[in-house]
């Protein structure tokens, strides 16, 4: 069983300020730029901290989500696979990212589509990776990435995300190789079958979205029963604001590629 967390290397893209115009869901308010970029800064730094090696790619003005480097690729000891991320709008950022990749892993695997999967979907667990179907993750998209997982050796299943979650990942992260913090909608899903599913606390849904580095988790400073939670479980972690981000959909995975 390996360590699906023990990563030597993050990817992330210093935010444009375009950023503050980022997908969103709800219509709801811009983020304010200085704090989007404080909260990228303390996350970056906080990987390096963390002992990570950190590349942090430039700000690409035409693509306002594009700080998000989780979504367009998957990257592994093993090689790296460039994504078809299913929001038109972020369709190009992986042309962007390409080269920072291929300057790191030698073997780069292409989707080719038709369809179209977000890294966002995608959960590495120690034994296999779960791809969830989403609104930006859909069935030819799944199945494509799943044989090219299987040709970097890593087994895959598909799953879903429940309706208004936007990706599995925003529902759901790993506080050990066992044990899952998820949403309540996320309860029963049956990929979780042979892991401690444990819930986040009510009211706190938005804290599912930890990120475990080596043996830290982070989670979003507001969400302070989930830290409470995780305290008690003698869990290390480490708080960040997420309150800009959050307001265009974002949480604490999405801001790297990691390996
Ligand atoms: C989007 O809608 O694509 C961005 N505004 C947020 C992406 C969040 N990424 C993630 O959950 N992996």
């Amino acid at each position: 069983m390996i360590t699906p967390y023990n990563f030597t290397h993050a990817l992330c893209r210093t935010p444009a300020p375009s950023a503050v115009h980022g997908i969103r869901a709800d219509g709801g308010p811009d983020p304010d730029f200085a704090g989007l970029v404080a909260e990228h800064d303390a996350y970056v730094a906080t990987l390096r901290d963390l002992g990570l090696t950190v590349d942090v790619l430039p700000p690409l003005a035409d693509f306002p989500d594009a700080l998000f480097t989780e979504d367009v690729a998957l990257t592994f000891p093993e090689g790296a696979i460039l994504l078809r991320p299913g929001a038109p709008s972020r369709a190009d950022e992986t042309r962007h990212i390409r080269a920072a990749l291929a300057a790191h892993h030698p073997r780069l695997l292409d989707m080719t589509g038709p369809g179209h999967a977000d890294g966002g979907d995608v959960l590495r667990l120690a034994d296999r990776v779960i791809i969830g179907l989403s609104d930006r993750t859909d069935r030819a998209g799944a199945t494509e990435l799943a044989a090219l997982l299987a040709q970097l050796g890593y087994r895959a299943e598909i799953a879903r995300t429940p309706p208004g979650v936007l990706h599995f990942k925003t529902g759901c992260g790993l506080i050990d190789k066992r044990t899952i913090l998820a949403v309540p909608a996320m309860r029963d899903c049956p990929e979780f079958a042979r892991l401690e599913v444990v819930l986040t606390p009510l009211g706190e849904e938005g804290a599912a979205n930890i990120l475990r580095v080596r043996d830290t988790v982070l989670v979003g400073a507001r969400w302070l029963a989930t830290q409470a939670m995780l305290a008690a479980r003698g869990v290390r972690f480490r708080a960040l604001a997420t309150d800009e981000i959050a307001r265009i959909d974002a949480g604490l995975s999405c801001m790297s590629l990691r390996w």
